[in-house]
């Protein structure tokens, strides 16, 4: 018995959540660490790598994910860009974001009410909020 495999093997229930890129920089890092921690996490992560907002858009309905993740670059305005366009589409599904955003910037996206976890936020605060914003789409 493979135990490795066992452990990566998402439940047929898990939760679907899309992590994303929004803006092409060189910070991956915490976008790799973030979702094998989601993956740990019981969720089943789709990793998307760095795409626009109507990919996001398009994969997001194509995946039929609970929750958005996107990992934000220096660009915010391409962000808050992303966000618009998500809610035109699909206004229920729940965003969180994290990644290298700047204080002035997480002001910004707070107030597009989308829920903020910038460098030194800890794996289980962000695990936790992927359980909370998925409970009311799913049963975790
Ligand atoms: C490692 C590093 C790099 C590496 C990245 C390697 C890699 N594969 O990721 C390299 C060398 C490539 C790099 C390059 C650059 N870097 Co750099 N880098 C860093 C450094 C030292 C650590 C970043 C890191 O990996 N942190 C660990 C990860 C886990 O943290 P994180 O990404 O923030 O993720 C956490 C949260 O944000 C959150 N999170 C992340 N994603 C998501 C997604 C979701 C959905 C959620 C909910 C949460 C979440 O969870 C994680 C855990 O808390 C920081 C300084 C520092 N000490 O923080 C500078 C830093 C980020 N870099 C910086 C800069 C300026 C650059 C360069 C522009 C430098 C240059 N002049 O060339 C280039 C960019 C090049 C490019 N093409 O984009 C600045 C950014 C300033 C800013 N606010 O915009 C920093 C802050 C350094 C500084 N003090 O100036 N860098």
């Amino acid at each position: 018995m493979n135990s490795a495999l066992t452990e990566v093997t998402p439940p047929a229930h898990a939760p679907r959540i899309l992590l994303v890129k929004t803006a092409l920089d060189g910070h991956w890092r915490g976008i790799s660490v973030v979702a094998r921690a989601l993956r740990d996490g019981g969720f089943h992560v789709i990793l998307g790598g760095m795409i626009t907002g109507a990919e996001i858009v398009r994969a997001a309905i194509d995946e039929d994910v609970d929750l958005v993740g996107l990992n934000i670059g220096g660009h915010v305005g391409v962000a808050e860009r992303c966000i618009a366009e998500l809610r035109a589409a699909r206004p229920e599904l729940p965003i969180f974001c994290g990644g290298v955003i700047a204080p002035w910037a997480v002001k910004r996206l707070k107030a597009l009410e989308v829920e903020v976890y910038p460098p030194g936020s800890t794996l289980e605060d962000i695990v936790g909020a992927a359980r909370r914003l998925t409970q009311t789409t799913t049963a975790v």
